[in-house]
């Protein structure tokens, strides 16, 4: 089933389930090449958020700003290779959503603990902003705040859950977003932690 939120924004329901098996086994080499790490932001805050990419470029921060380049800075080394599973999940769910070819060069992985959250905020570091972004959701659930295109406006609150795959671009590609503290709690497969995997064209 689908959820819309926006004009060119919807969830598709547990869209990812049937790609899970192909895919966790792909997770876990990622981060065994890429570890998770909690990362700095300019202003000098740690994120709550651990994160690590795959993909020809990953999104990266530290005190100097946001940027998204082709080597991890920890190890020194390309960022894993993007699997097939994750382009076709990306392009299928895109095109399911009404935006066709997608594909994506950038693949940024978030591993939200308990307690961990995600502020408001826009994407804004990729180039082509026509790109549609397709996000997976896995293990426990998150509440997913979608917002305008003003700070202030007062965000809709969005359940998120694992195998939901979200897709927005278009006239909603801008607008700000966040995820509240997650809650603890065990998801059976993936136990105290909620994964989510963003795919952007961002070079
Ligand atoms: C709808 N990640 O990495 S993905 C991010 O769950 C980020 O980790 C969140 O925001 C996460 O930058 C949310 C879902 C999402 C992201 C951005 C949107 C949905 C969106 C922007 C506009 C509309
Ligand atoms: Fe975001």
């Amino acid at each position: 089933t689908r959820d819309s939120l926006g004009e060119q924004a919807c969830v598709l329901r547990g869209y990812a389930l049937p790609y899970l098996a192909q895919l966790l086994p792909a997770l876990d080499a990622i981060q065994e090449a890429a570890p998770f790490r909690n990362m700095t932001t300019p202003g000098g805050y740690v994120m709550s958020v651990a994160l690590t990419n795959c993909g020809a470029l990953g999104w990266t921060t530290d005190r100097h700003g946001y940027r998204y380049t082709g080597r991890d800075p920890q190890s020194g080394r390309p960022w894993p290779a993007m699997p097939e599973v994750l382009s076709r999940l990306a392009s299928e769910a895109a095109a399911e959503a009404g935006f066709s070819r997608f594909e994506p060069d950038a693949c940024l992985i978030n591993r939200y603990l308990p307690g961990s959250r995600l502020s408001l905020h826009q994407d804004k570091n990729e180039k082509d902003a026509a790109a549609p972004i397709v996000s997976v959701s896995l293990g426990i659930p998150a509440v997913f705040l979608f917002g305008g295109h003003e700070r202030a406006d007062r965000p809709r609150r969005v359940p998120l859950f694992h195998g939901d795959v979200a897709v927005w671009g278009g006239v909603d590609r801008m607008r700000y977003h966040g995820i509240m503290p997650l809650k603890e709690e065990r998801h059976p497969v993936l136990g105290a932690q909620r994964i989510n995997i963003t795919l952007r064209k961002a070079g």
